[in-house]
């Protein structure tokens, strides 16, 4: 089975992509990129682009990534190459009814073609590498099912070409909230300043600081209870999530919200300051990291390539080696 995972440069890395992406980046014949395309679908700033792009792909690789595995999308031609190909397999009827299209772009005059047609580059991300089984959640499950038909209808128009991918569920993984907002999920793309979001590059005193601030309810009882009681349960699942353990039996040694909490920002910062170091000392050396970059670039176009080849042979276009 092909494991096969992007992450989109939208905003600085967060707690929760290390919890629930990042830190599971560990398969050594996977293939981890920076989905930077897919960041420039609605306005966006060139430089912080470039900047987070580069941020990203030192992360995966402090994170333990394996090098090789690790790539940006966008060196790897046959993503965008692939992506026409499907454009001219997918239908404007189906690109119109995807939620994100629904909910971001319909209809405003400013939305960049790219938005509607975004389904189609995530539909060759997944079909590139042969990706069988495909663990996403949330509004993506929508393109994986997108992604599936196109499948379908290209090896039906002109001739079995693509594996045809299943969405599997994603694995539980903890969903980590907002510190300041408990009902809504921690996201990279909220503001910069953003009081309840972890940063993964944040100094050590300013994330303890968050932590020691989050919010939490007033009856001062330490229970799993993510209905009544978001925050307190958003710590908790935190402190399993960093320390394997069970959320619900950790809630029973407790009996205030500041002994949590600071037990919280303890086992954050034994998480994130090993990943912090390791980042530091990658950034001393530039040349590595491109080194490094190189070669997951070149493996993925090594994986990619055949299936763009043989793609657009079945579609007739001459000249393809
Ligand atoms: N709060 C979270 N808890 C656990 N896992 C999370 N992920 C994101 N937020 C949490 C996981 O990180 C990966 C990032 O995928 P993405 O770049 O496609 O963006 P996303 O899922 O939409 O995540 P964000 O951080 O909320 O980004 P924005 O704000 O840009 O939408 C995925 O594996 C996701 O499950």
């Amino acid at each position: 089975m092909t494991t096969l995972s992007g992450i989109t440069p939208s905003g600085r890395l967060t707690l929760g992509n290390h919890l629930g992406a990042l830190r599971r980046f560990t398969d050594p014949e996977g293939f981890y990129f920076v989905a930077n395309l897919h960041a420039m679908t609605t306005k966006h700033d060139p430089r912080r682009l470039a900047a987070l792009t580069r941020e990203f792909a030192t992360l995966m690789l402090a994170a333990g990534t394996a090098p090789g595995t690790v790539f940006v999308q966008s060196d790897v031609n046959t993503h965008a190459q692939l992506a026409y190909l499907l454009e001219c397999t997918s239908y404007v009827g189906e690109l119109s009814r995807m939620i994100q299209y629904k909910e971001k772009g319909k209809g405003r005059p400013m939305t960049r073609a790219s938005l509607f047609t975004y389904p189609c580059l995530m539909a060759a991300d997944i079909l590139l590498y042969g990706a069988d089984r495909v663990p996403v959640g949330g509004d993506q499950s929508q393109h994986v099912e997108l992604a599936r038909d196109v499948a379908i209808r290209f090896n039906r128009e002109y001739g079995e070409t693509f594996v045809v991918p299943r969405l599997a569920k994603a694995a539980y993984a903890t969903r980590v909230k907002d510190l300041a907002d408990p009902t809504k999920k921690m996201s990279k793309s909220e503001a910069d300043d953003a009081v309840g979001t972890i940063r993964l590059l944040d100094p050590p005193d300013v994330i303890r600081r968050q932590i020691m601030r989050a919010v939490t309810d007033s009856d001062n009882e330490v229970r799993h209870d993510e209905a009544a009681k978001p925050g307190i349960t958003n710590l908790l699942d935190i402190l399993a999530a960093c320390t394997d353990g069970d959320p619900v039996q950790l809630a029973t040694a407790y009996s205030s919200y500041g002994e949590l909490k600071r037990d919280v920002a303890d086992a954050v910062l034994a998480v994130l300051e090993p990943l912090q170091k390791e980042y530091a000392r990658l950034t001393t050396d530039p040349g590595a990291i491109n080194e490094l970059l190189a070669q997951g670039r070149d493996r993925a176009l090594e994986a990619s390539l055949p299936r763009l080849r043989a793609a657009e042979r079945a579609m007739g276009l001459a000249g393809s080696a």
